[in-house]
């Protein structure tokens, strides 16, 4: 079995990744199978599979299934709420919404789906997820208290408390379709502050814009929007590449 912290661990130590979002609720299985062989085409090291709304136990094993077989990239799941699993991804990000304002995200959800993950004996990569303006949809449904763009030194507190907590990633989310990505300044401030891998997304789907993350100090970074709207090959492989900064 693999063992996806490790994976991901060894690929950082080469440079920044990229990790394609595919959402089972957006596409049928094949077609999500599809984008993630257009992704690892492109040069995407890793598959996150989740959503806010309208992902089931069923959509997920299927999509995942369908990642597996069609791309051969390892998988994450990355989830929407407590009630939503599958044996059929390789890695969960067992995660808190450590800036919600309900106790639910934060802690009572992770309660309740604890036994089951553990039960399912599914690879858990815990992670602290810190939702920055404008937050959309996941900063509406988490009930977030939005980090401004210009508090950074909110963003590093949250950030070295998840660490300090034993948390293994740190993921700053400006929200999926975000206007405006996370500030580099916001992103290179956190880099600095911790030790733990920091992953960075929402808004990102242009070549700029995933150099600017890079270059901040983002050990990861997640497009997800870009890779379903995305049809043009040169295009995802532009910005895939400007993510990762190598072939
Ligand atoms: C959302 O950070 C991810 O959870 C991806 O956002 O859809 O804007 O790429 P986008």
């Amino acid at each position: 079995m693999m063992n996806v912290r490790q994976y991901l661990l060894d690929r950082m130590k080469e440079g920044t990744i990229h990790m394609a979002l595919l959402d089972p609720d957006k596409q049928r299985p094949e077609e999500a199978g599809r984008l993630a062989a257009a992704a690892k085409r492109a040069g995407s090291d890793v598959i996150m599979i989740g959503g806010s709304t309208g992902v089931t136990s069923d959509n997920l094993s299927a999509t995942a299934r369908a990642i597996r077989e069609m791309s051969g990239l390892p998988s994450i799941h990355f989830p929407g709420g407590p009630e939503e699993l599958s044996s059929e991804v390789d890695s969960i990000f067992f995660m808190s919404l450590v800036n919600s304002t309900d106790p639910l995200w934060i802690f009572k959800a992770q309660a309740y789906a604890a036994p089951y993950v553990k039960k399912l004996g599914i690879e858990t990569l815990s992670m602290g997820y810190i939702v920055i303006e404008p937050g959309m949809k996941v900063g509406e449904i988490g009930k977030a208290d939005p980090i401004k763009r210009t508090d950074i030194d909110k963003a590093v507190g949250y950030a070295v408390a998840c660490e300090l907590y034993g948390m293994s990633f740190i993921y700053l989310e400006a929200g999926s379709g975000a206007d405006k990505p996370v500030p580099p300044e916001m992103i290179s401030a956190v880099k600095k502050s911790i030790s733990i891998p920091l992953i960075v997304g929402g808004g990102i789907r242009t070549p700029d814009a995933a150099k600017a993350a890079r270059e901040a100090g983002a050990d990861a970074i997640v497009t997800g929007t870009f890779i379903e709207e995305c049809s043009d090959t040169g295009r995802l492989k532009d910005v895939v590449y400007a993510a990762r900064g190598r072939t």
